[in-house]
């Protein structure tokens, strides 16, 4: 999709703060986060949201939540975090490529 910001985030034509990338899946640092960490997971291949998502979609789609708690852990939300998925205007979506928010505040060291 030419005008998809995350699919020119994903072909690295503007500029995110990436914290993970492969061949599928890019992780970047939302914008205008509201936690400590904000993390927005996606897949590469551009899938407009949930409603979109088909059964060919189906490993990308458990790659994303799997990498969720890998990231998560790595930007130190060890004790736990929360994850979001907006689905249609009505369920809160801005940005029309499907993602996946990770959000959580790490915790002091007992
Ligand atoms: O959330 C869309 C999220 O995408 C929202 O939290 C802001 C974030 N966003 C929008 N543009 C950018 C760029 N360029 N970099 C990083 N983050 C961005 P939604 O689930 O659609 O409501």
């Amino acid at each position: 999709m030419s005008d998809c910001i995350f699919c020119k985030i994903a072909a690295g034509q503007i500029p995110a703060k990436k914290a993970y990338e492969d061949d599928d899946v890019v992780v970047f640092h939302d914008i205008a986060p509201k936690a400590p960490v904000h993390l927005l997971l996606i897949p590469k291949k551009h899938i407009e949201s949930l409603f979109a998502a088909t059964v060919e979609d189906q490993a990308i789609l458990g790659k994303l939540l799997l990498l969720a708690p890998q990231l998560a852990k790595e930007h130190g939300l060890d004790a736990g975090f929360v994850t979001r998925i907006h689905t249609g205007a009505a369920g809160g979506q801005e940005v029309f490529h499907l993602h996946v928010h990770v959000l959580g505040q790490p915790q002091a060291a007992a």
